[in-house]
């Protein structure tokens, strides 16, 4: 049986492909509510295949409590938050969930952690916490690191075609670990060792983050001279080996606008490149504000209660706002001592900032200039509505020359 420890939003779906393909699961998190949410027959975010998912493992059986269990196998799928200040990746989730573990384990269980981790983070901190409760690792504890490479949004079809990474520190602990994720994983599955492991992940959501850098600063080299971006963007990839990335009003999520910081956290003299790549990122909700300035003045528009924002999720079609470009902007829009600006968002039900509507045309009758900072599907299928309306359009929806749209 395994024990996924942390239900969010890579313990969830996981769990929940390894019930549905046939592995005994028993899903634990601390937040009771959360628990009984499921346990009620509710899944706890929105995703496209999730509530088939679901339906599919209890039907096969998964239980979900707040207690440990005692078995041989647990998937430890806790957050890695990253100190601010210090821009080094914060396990003291990992590590709790770890004690824990060893709390109830029996000799010879296998601890997988599935959270993202900087390189070198098992070494630092949890081998000490299984050292210092008296045991062998190797022995009495094996250790497994098999990061996710899922995309919220797409994140059944994801977990079941991406190829993967397990890193062990013994090949045959790793062998078998892989047979649970080969139970619903139709990719290739590499076993490697543990710091291989770390090292990849975050590498790969560097490489993200500072192409989406590139698109960014272009955008602004562009701006400055008045030049097409999207145009010589298409363009440049036209070359057989040029892929540049969109530009967009920030980079939001936990994965991408994290991950890298754990590198410039851990080694700050070797990371000009990708350090300088996640500043520029960070720049571009304040870029958006001047932006939103200077359409205002171009068009003789002086009050800001009529400007709206779209979109406070981090990205289209996902209900997940952590780190949104737009919450970014609302945040550096107050440093300012500024009249929060209004702000809609179709998956985002709840009230989570001031001025936000839940209607779209009640947002549009109260705006004049609207700010698309998410290129979700209910706008791309509804940009009749925006006729009359000035746009500063970041995500690039609008189509080419259209009166009153203006661009990043
Ligand atoms: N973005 C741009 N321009 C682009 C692409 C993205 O501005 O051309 C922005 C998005 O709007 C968003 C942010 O970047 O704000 C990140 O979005 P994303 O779609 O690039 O990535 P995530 O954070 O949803 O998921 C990433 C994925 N990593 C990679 O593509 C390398 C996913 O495969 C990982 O599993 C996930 O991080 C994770 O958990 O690490």
């Amino acid at each position: 049986m395994i024990n996924v420890i942390g239900l969010g939003y890579i313990g969830l779906p996981t769990a929940l492909m390894m019930a549905s393909h046939g592995v005994e699961v028993v899903g634990t998190d601390l937040n009771a509510g959360l628990v009984a949410t499921l346990n009620a027959g509710k899944t706890t975010f929105k995703e496209d295949g999730l509530d088939e998912l679901f339906a599919a493992a209890r039907a096969a059986g998964i239980r979900f409590t707040t207690e440990y269990q005692v078995t041989d196998t647990y998937i430890v799928s806790v957050p890695t938050p990253y100190d601010k200040f210090s821009k080094k990746v914060d396990a003291c989730y990992v590590v709790a969930a770890v004690k824990q573990v060893l709390g109830v384990c029996p000799k010879g269980a296998t601890i997988v952690v599935e959270s993202t981790v900087s390189p070198g983070t098992i070494d630092r901190f949890v081998r000490p916490v299984i050292e210092e409760a008296g045991l062998v690792i190797g022995r009495d504890v094996h250790l497994v690191h098999a990061p996710e490479r899922i995309i919220p949004g797409n994140m059944v079809y994801e977990l079941l075609h991406n190829n993967r990474t397990i890193g062990a520190d013994d090949r045959a602990v790793g062998e078998r670990i892989k047979k649970y994720y080969a139970s619903f994983c139709q990719g290739e599955i590499v076993v490697t060792d543990i710091r291989t492991a770390e090292m990849t992940k975050v590498v790969e959501n560097t490489f993200r983050a500072v192409n989406i850098a590139f698109a960014n600063e272009l955008a602004k080299i562009c701006r400055h001279d008045g030049m097409d971006v999207y145009e010589i963007i298409r363009i440049c990839n036209m070359h057989p080996r040029v892929n540049i990335l969109q530009p967009g009003p920030g980079v939001g999520g936990h994965c991408i606008s994290v991950d890298p910081w754990f590198l410039v956290g851990d080694y700050p003299s070797l990371t000009k490149v990708i350090g300088e790549s996640m500043r520029v990122n960070d720049s571009m909700p304040t870029f958006v504000l001047e932006r939103i300035r200077a359409v205002m003045d171009a068009n003789g528009m002086t009050d800001v209660r009529r400007v709206g924002l779209y979109g406070l999720t981090y990205k289209e079609n996902v209900d997940d706002y952590r780190e949104s470009p737009t919450l970014q902007l609302l945040e550096a829009q107050r440093a300012h001592l500024g009249e929060p600006l209004k702000v809609y968002d179709p998956f985002i039900t709840k009230d989570l900032v001031p001025n936000q509507y839940h209607d779209f045309d009640a947002f549009l009758a109260d705006v004049d200039l609207v700010v698309i900072l998410v290129g979700h599907k209910e706008l791309r299928d509804n940009l009749a509505k925006l006729t009359g309306k000035l746009v500063l359009d970041t995500r690039h929806v609008m189509p080419a020359g259209r009166e009153g749209v203006y661009t990043l």
